[in-house]
């Protein structure tokens, strides 16, 4: 960073072989915020290569699981002495409020300390063949060289959920976060070498999806990929591991539904309605995108949230009146309003935002209004596609079924909320929801130790959680004879 050289492979800290710089931009304000390497294809398959040599044959996979899970502690207690400097990074990456990203921070080290916990009650599970002689044990072992790609909504914090269970599970790993944030990612492998890493056990390179990524993903020594971001992408992904039949694991986002039944909590379902879509100003894979709101209170409700929406304070992430900050970049600022003209087009009803801020303090950030369209409807784009900003569009309905069908109705399957005062109505709707996980008068909260993912084309593969562990481990079955006599079933002597 800034000279400093940021691929690590192998262990030792390089600058990219073709000497390979790219720009990283505050969106606050345009400038630019750090100058990091850019790493090549060989590069990669140079990464690659010491995650092979240090599974093959380093001594990480076989290191005793209680040796482990110190490295993971050891990095926890170091992530938390330098939280401050890792929260000022990300805000200065992505844009997000301060506040949010000292939350995030403490969300990474809550995932390391869960695996930490977690790996070292695994047990194996032994089998009774019905033969005092046999042992017959099934255990678990790391999967292999695992290459990890993680977005830039919440970088550090993504990357998390995939380096600590595998570092956990004994895999040997190549990172390659965002090139549009990669500052936290490269903090935090300086941090994991002075923890204890071993050579060639976490390699780090960053660069741009498609050469970088790419060379990664076809590269037939990987054994396992974890990716996070868009569904387009994790289309190509798996194309490409299918040809190396390259275990693959996505979670590709949401169109997330929040239904509020009239029933509901008044305060609470309007104010996380709110949160629920304009936190990060919607950069978040399970933002609720989508109020499905039962019609005798739909009206009301929708001006309530307007008017809330109104009032919310967007400004830089380092000005703590801010409550939420800009959209990552300018290209993606483009994208967002892109979806704004469509979905006027499409005829929803504007009710508030659809704008950038009019303060000038904030012309040269990539700043977007929180958004809400009324009279919304399934045939339209911007129902269905992920928008990833500040976009609310509000659907409505008279029935539960037309509640549990609207909330269906969706390619995706990442999370949902319902909100109602009836105990019965919501177990049965979020039993019926098609959703990785559905909160029930809550939204947007969740805890390392439940598994994280999607159903549908939100992805495959769970994260947190023991079957977060559990993808990056192979099982294997060992049938131990400890008195061998002849099977005799050819007799012929
Ligand atoms: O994501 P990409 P983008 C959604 C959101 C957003 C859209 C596009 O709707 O607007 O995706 O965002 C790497 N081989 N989400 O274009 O491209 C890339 O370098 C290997 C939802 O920024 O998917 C980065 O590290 N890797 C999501 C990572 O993939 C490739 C969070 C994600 O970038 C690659 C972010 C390739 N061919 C965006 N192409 C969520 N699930 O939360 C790109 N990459």
């Amino acid at each position: 960073m800034n000279g400093d050289p940021d691929l690590l492979i192998d262990g030792v800290w390089e600058h990219a072989s073709d000497g390979g710089t790219r720009r990283i931009i505050d969106p606050a304000d345009g400038s630019v915020a750090a100058v990091v390497d850019e790493a090549t294809p060989q590069d990669a398959r140079r990464a690659v290569a010491a995650a092979r040599a240090a599974f093959d044959a380093g001594a990480w996979p076989a290191t005793p699981v209680a040796e482990r899970a110190a490295l993971l502690r050891r990095i926890a207690d170091l992530l938390v002495r330098d939280k401050e400097e890792l929260a000022r990074l990300e805000t200065v990456d992505t844009g997000k409020t301060l506040a949010e990203s000292r939350i995030d921070i403490d969300d990474v080290v809550s995932v390391f300390r869960y695996y930490a916990d977690l790996v070292g009650v695994q047990a194996d599970r032994l089998i009774d063949v019905g033969d005092p002689a046999v042992v017959s044990r099934v255990v678990r072992e790391p999967i292999g060289v695992c290459v990890l790609i993680a977005p830039w909504n919440y970088p550090l914090l993504q990357m998390s959920w995939k380096v600590a269970p595998a570092l956990a599970a004994g895999c040997t790993m190549v990172a390659k976060p965002s090139e549009v944030t990669p500052l936290t990612t490269i903090a935090f492998a300086r941090l994991a070498v002075e923890a204890g890493v071993p050579a060639g056990v976490l390699n780090l390179v960053q660069g741009s999806g498609a050469t970088l990524g790419a060379a990664l993903t076809a590269n037939p020594e990987v054994d396992f990929i974890s990716f996070t971001g868009g569904l387009a992408t994790g289309r190509t992904i798996t194309r490409v591991a299918a040809d190396n039949l390259t275990k693959v694991a996505t979670e590709l986002g949401g169109k997330n539904p929040h239904i509020v039944f009239a029933d509901a909590d008044w305060d609470s379902s309007v104010d996380q309605v709110l949160t629920g879509v304009f936190l990060h100003s919607g950069q978040v894979c399970s933002a609720g995108t989508r109020l499905i709101v039962e019609e005798s209170i739909a009206d009301d409700f929708v001006a309530e949230l307007a008017r809330r929406a109104e009032r919310i304070r967007v400004g830089p992430g380092f000005d703590p009146t801010s409550e939420t900050g800009p959209l990552v970049s300018e290209e993606h600022r483009t994208k967002v309003e892109n979806y704004v003209a469509l979905g006027i087009s499409e005829g929803a009803k504007l009710v508030t935002g659809g704008v950038r801020p009019s303060d000038p303090e904030l012309e040269a950030g990539s700043f977007f209004l929180p958004t809400i369209f009324d009279r919304c409807d399934r045939s339209m784009r911007i129902v269905q596609e992920e928008t990833f900003g500040p976009i609310l569009t509000v659907e409505r309905f008279t029935t539960e079924a037309e509640a549990i069908r609207l909330g269906n109705d969706t390619e995706y399957g990442l999370a949902a909320g319902v909100r109602t005062a009836d105990p019965a109505r919501g177990e049965r709707v979020a039993r019926a929801l098609r959703h990785g996980t559905v909160w029930l008068n809550d939204f947007g909260y969740y805890t390392a130790a439940a598994e994280w993912g999607g159903f549908k084309r939100s992805g495959n593969g769970r994260e947190l959680g023991p079957t977060g562990l559990a993808e990056y481990q192979e099982i294997k079955h060992v049938w131990h004879n400890t008195a061998p006599k002849p099977a005799e079933w050819f007799k012929g002597g």
